[in-house]
Order: C-alpha cells, then sequence, then structure tokens
C-alpha cells in the first residue's frame, strides 16, 4: 500500500529537480462518456505521484523556495455533490500529506502573491506525442498553462523533470507493481486451465475481468487483447467477440492495475494442436524473448539496447525464412520492443540515455504474419537491478 510518505518524497524530489522553483500541477478534468455520463476517471499519472488523490479537478501548488505544500479543492456543485460525493479534507489530508487545503479563490490570491517573487513558475507542458494521437486530450493542463500565463511572466515545463524521477522505482513502487504482475500471472495460469471449455474471445476476456474484480483490482489498466487467429495482426485488436476457429493460435494481452501500478503481461496459447508452423514461429519469437531481455544490465545504453534488440529480431525473421530483404524486419515486427512500466501502463524512461537500476521496462518481442494468420507476441516486466536484471514475471510460463 502506497502511502503519504511517499507522495511527500516525491514532491521533495521535484523541489530539488526544479531548484526550488513554483510548482502548479492539475488532476485531469473528468470527461464525457455519452450524454449525461462521465466516463470511468483516471488520474493524471504526475499529479497521482505527487498527491495520490484519484479526483478530478483538483491542483496542487507548491512553492518549493519555502518548502510548502497547497492543495486546491476544486468548485463543485450542488447536484455533483448528491450524485457523485466529493473528497473530503480528512481523506485528502491523510491521502496525501497535505494539510493546506484552500479553496480556488485563495489558490489565485496565492498564486499572485508567488508570481511577486518568482519570475517563472513550473506546470506540464504540452504532451510531447499529441501530434500522433487520434483522441481528445484532457483539457485540465492546458487551463491550468492559460491561468498561469496571466499570473507569471514565464511558464516552464517540468514533464521531463518529473518522467526522470518516475522512471526509476522507489521499494514501495517495486512492490506495487510487484503484487499487480502477481495478480495478472494467476488470471493467465486460471485461464489458460479453462481455456479448453471456452469458445469465444469475450469469454476469455471475462474470466480475466472477473479475477481481478474478484482480487481487489480496480480492473484492466488498459483495454484487454484477446485475439484468435488473423485478429492477433492487428496491434492493439479489442473488439474480442470472434469465435475462435479450428487450429488459431489466441494472443492474450492483459494487464491489471492494483494499488495504482499496472502490469503488463502478453501470451500466446494454442487452441487446439498448434501446427508445425505456429511452433516455430511461438519457437522463434519466445528464443528472442530470452536473449533480449539477458543483455539488460545497469549502465547498457538505450540505443544500443535497441539496436542489438533489433538485430536479435532480424536473426529470429530469418530463421523462419521471413527476413528477405532488411525492410521485411519492420513489416512483421512493427512495434517498439520495450516501454517503461508504472503508473502509467506506458511509463516514460526519462529520456534518460542507458538503462539504470530500478527501472521497470517491458520486454515484447513479436511476430506478425498476416498471410498465414498468425501473431505471437510474449512479453514479460522486467527490472533493472544493480547487477543485471530480474523478470518479474518469470513464474508464468511462456509454453505455447
Ligand atoms: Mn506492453
Amino acid at each position: 500500500m502506497i502511502s503519504s510518505s511517499f507522495h511527500l518524497l516525491n514532491r521533495q524530489n521535484i523541489i530539488t529537480s526544479t531548484k526550488g522553483g513554483v510548482i502548479v500541477l492539475s488532476a485531469y478534468s473528468a470527461m464525457q462518456s455519452s450524454n449525461d455520463l462521465a466516463a470511468k476517471f483516471t488520474q493524471e499519472a504526475n499529479f497521482w505521484y505527487l498527491t495520490g488523490i484519484n479526483e478530478p479537478d483538483w491542483w496542487l501548488i507548491i512553492d518549493g523556495s519555502k518548502n510548502k505544500s497547497w492543495l486546491v479543492r476544486p468548485v463543485i456543485s450542488q447536484s455533483h455533490q448528491i450524485f457523485d460525493g466529493s473528497l473530503s479534507d480528512d481523506v485528502a489530508i491523510k491521502t496525501s500529506g497535505i494539510d493546506n487545503i484552500i479553496s480556488n479563490n485563495e489558490a489565485m490570491d496565492l498564486l499572485k502573491n508567488l508570481s511577486r517573487n518568482h519570475g517563472f513558475v513550473y506546470t506540464l507542458g504540452n504532451q510531447p506525442d499529441a501530434k500522433y494521437l487520434d483522441f481528445c486530450l484532457n483539457p485540465s493542463q492546458k487551463n491550468l498553462r492559460k491561468n498561469l500565463e496571466r499570473l507569471f511572466s514565464e511558464v516552464q515545463d517540468c514533464r521531463l523533470e518529473l518522467s526522470k524521477l518516475r522512471a526509476i522505482k522507489h521499494i514501495e513502487e517495486v512492490t506495487a507493481i510487484k503484487k499487480a504482475i502477481k495478480l495478472t500471472v494467476g488470471a493467465f495460469e486460471d485461464v489458460k486451465v479453462k481455456l479448453p471449455s471456452l469458445s469465444y474471445e469475450y469469454e476469455v476476456e471475462a474470466e480475466f475481468s472477473y479475477y481481478f474484480r474478484k482480487n481487489g483490482s480496480v480492473g484492466h489498466a488498459c483495454d484487454p487483447i484477446v485475439a484468435s487467429g488473423l485478429n492477433a495482426c492487428t496491434l492493439h485488436y479489442n473488439d474480442n467477440d470472434a469465435k475462435f476457429k479450428k487450429r488459431d493460435l489466441l494472443l492474450l494481452d492483459i494487464c491489471a492495475r492494483l494499488g495504482g501500478y499496472a502490469s503488463d503481461i502478453s501470451r500466446t496459447y494454442k487452441i487446439s494442436q498448434p501446427t508445425t508452423r505456429q511452433i516455430e514461429v511461438h519457437g522463434v519469437v519466445n528464443e528472442a524473448r530470452q536473449r533480449i531481455m539477458d543483455i539488460i544490465h545497469p549502465g547498457l545504453p538505450i540505443l544500443e539496447y535497441q539496436r542489438q534488440s533489433d538485430e536479435i529480431m532480424k536473426y529470429a525473421l530469418n530463421k523462419i525464412n521471413l527476413l528477405n530483404s532488411n525492410s521485411d524486419f519492420r513489416k512483421y515486427f512493427p512495434h517498439a520492443i520495450s516501454h517503461g512500466l508504472g503508473v502509467d501502463i506506458h511509463d516514460s524512461l526519462g529520456r534518460l540515455n542507458e538503462l539504470l537500476p530500478g527501472m521497470v521496462l517491458t520486454v515484447e518481442p513479436g511476430i506478425y504474419i498476416p498471410e498465414e494468420g498468425i501473431g505471437v507476441r510474449i512479453e514479460d516486466d522486467v527490472l533493472v537491478t544493480d547487477s543485471g536484471h530480474t523478470n518479474l514475471s518469470a513464474a508464468l510460463s511462456t509454453e505455447l
């Protein structure tokens, strides 16, 4: 269980890395799902990291020069209060370890005062990958930036400083990630036993969802991928509604969230007797997974890690006669080999140049051959340690 002292330490660390500046962050706002209903709320990860608060529209103000923090309570309408309730001051104080809770008006006065002594303010700048995203961004950070731009002569981005901190996990974060992984491993083992009695992708999804909620998880950290046969070649397939066809393989990419942290595990299973080709493709992906994991150690430059992983994937593709030219490599392996894992399922590695102890990342080689109706991905979660690495999901067999 993550405690308020964890969030306090994170605030102290960001004060240090921003050299005692003023930092103002906003929680996400609730977003429309349909008509008069909001979508299930997920908190902005940096805001959660610094406060532990899981409610929309709160603000955090830190005056690093005085080592002081405030939480700003959002204005809540009477009808919101009746239908949805709100976070009490007591719980907010206990969760965050911040005992100064102020109103919106008080916050604007406080910021005006701070702007007299501080030339600039830190907040989260534009999301760096925004132009690649095909959905609307949560508006809360832009709204906050507009407010800050009116008060301070300069608004600076502390996204990178925060992602550098978040890239190196504390002991209690590793413990939380291990628990989320253990839950996901348990679900995979449970579902694999039941697989012969299931006929549809959605039945498999339902088994995972049941297992997660039954064991106290909030559920999936991202939409589960239950992809049989050709569906596995759509990387983020999540319709999960097809009936299994004889001799399909089943690709499962599943991520439970527990205690604020995500896991992310993929396995590919046989449904009936696999073909020789399916066994062959699965075999080379699994061998690549092991070889790539073996090179992970602290100090390895990330570019070098990617280069060596690419070579291992080319070797795997060549072994099953899929590498006729260098361009085939990306055709059959069209995604990244790794991403960070933490509060966000795609956690930043802080743009650090090398692997460092405390980083948690996925290792997820995959080969997808649409013309053969075969898609195989095997994904483990790995902790970089002082002496090398630990495979946190090693307990789950990678067998077909
Ligand atoms: Mn992943």
